[in-house]
């Protein structure tokens, strides 16, 4: 089975259409026509393309049935995206990331990709391809541009509700194993929610198979909104923050518990897919938190996940959580799930000013370590000990 990285309805192998490659130059072939399929969930104009078809034993090519034309173009047969050559060789896994509203989301998700594209791809020998053109445009006028292009903080995302915006996809892939080589991907599929999405009590289909179709899952709590944290943060932050509702300490686990639940209508027990659980922002608590120095420490770039350093980062993570009164999300977790983790990070890494990024730039903070944990799960990447 291969879920469709855009509607994520689950696709047979046997079920994958094509599309016809339509008439180019000389070559004959079918006309473009409006394609009402992809345009209702896209949530716009039918875009103009040949036809959708599908064959009875699909290989990588097919001929199509009105002008034989040969066609390598698979399409999902729900929503009619296109299902790029990779992503059907090598599904990989989904990774889901949520977060309540002005968590960060949209601000880690430009990071990590930028991040993932240069440093932290060089150092793991990892290479993270963009599926599909779409992606590429998105990242670079959404994120890409505003935030390392103008310096400014991204505006905050758009409910989806009416017209579902597309995720970014990529697939990262690595070479692993010393004896027998492999490659082994991970699909990133990052699907930017607006925080309210996840809280609105009728969620959308989209959004329930997004989570349902997630072999992990990464979420983002704010410190800021965490009213026990108030202590822990600057002066400045104490006032941005707590602006959301009264009951913020609530917000934060609401998401946490709502996902949690849609989560777990696939079984009864524990969950077994691992979740990392994140502070955002983490900058923001710096001053003081100099003498609890393993969030403070920089990660060694080994090309591997440090597992000292992992659990000294999570008993970190909890003693903070204890301490801000917030322990009833590390109790629910581990009720919940049999694999999480503990993880601060910083996106920015400095405070922001107003409407734009500190001017010393975006300087993150180990914001690829819920990720190098999600690797090593799967079995990407070796774990050592010091
Ligand atoms: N100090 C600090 N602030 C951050 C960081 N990342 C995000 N912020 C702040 O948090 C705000 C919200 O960030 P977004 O990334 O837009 O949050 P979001 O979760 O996408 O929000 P919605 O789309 O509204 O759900 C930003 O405008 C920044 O002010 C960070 O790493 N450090
Ligand atoms: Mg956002
Ligand atoms: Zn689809
Ligand atoms: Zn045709």
């Amino acid at each position: 089975m291969i879920t469709c990285p855009y509607c994520f309805v689950k696709v047979a192998p046997a079920r994958i259409a094509f599309r016809c490659l339509g008439k180019s130059g000389r070559t004959e072939g079918c006309e473009p026509r409006p394609d009402e399929v992809l345009g209702a969930f896209r949530g716009g104009a039918a875009p103009a393309l040949p036809p959708v078809f599908s064959v009875r034993r699909p290989g990588r090519r097919a001929l199509c049935p009105a002008c034989s034309r040969e066609t390598a173009w698979r399409v999902c047969p729900s929503c009619h995206s296109r299902l790029a050559t990779e992503y059907c060789a090598n599904p990989g896994k989904i990774v889901a990331l949520v977060g309540a509203k002005h968590a960060g989301k949209s601000t880690y998700i430009a990071v990590l990709i930028h991040e993932l594209m240069n440093r932290i791809g060089e150092e793991l020998n990892a290479s993270l391809v963009p599926c599909d053109d779409r992606t590429i445009e998105r990242y670079k006028t959404d994120f890409a541009r505003p935030l390392y292009g103008d310096h400014t903080l991204l505006d905050a995302t758009q409910s989806a509700e009416g017209a579902p915006r597309d995720p970014l996809v990529y697939l990262l892939t690595r070479t692993v194993g010393r004896m027998r080589r492999r490659t082994a991907s991970l699909t990133l599929v990052l699907f930017d929610t607006a925080g309210e999405d996840l809280r609105e009590r009728e969620m959308s289909e989209l959004h329930l198979r997004y989570l349902s179709a997630a072999d992990a899952v990464i979420f983002l709590l704010d410190p800021l909104e965490l009213s026990g944290a108030q202590a822990a943060l600057h002066t400045s932050a104490r006032e941005r923050g707590g602006t959301l509702a009264n009951d913020l300490m609530s917000d934060q686990m609401d998401v946490v518990v709502r996902v949690t639940e849609l989560l777990r209508k696939r079984n009864n027990g524990r969950l077994s897919i691992p979740a990392a659980v994140a502070l955002s922002k983490i900058d923001e608590l710096r001053a003081s938190m100099e003498r609890q120095s393993a969030l403070h420490r920089t990660r060694d770039p080994a090309g591997a996940l440090d597992l000292d350093d992992r659990e000294a980062v999570d008993e970190q993570v909890r003693a903070l959580l204890h301490q801000w009164q917030a322990g009833m999300i590390d109790r629910y977790l581990s009720q919940q799930y049999d694999d999480y983790a503990l993880f601060g990070l910083s996106a920015l890494g400095d405070v922001p000013e107003g409407k734009t990024v500190a001017r010393s730039g975006i300087r993150p903070y180990r914001v690829e370590d819920p990720l190098l944990w999600l690797l090593y799960r799967f079995k990407m990447l070796d774990g050592i000990r010091r």
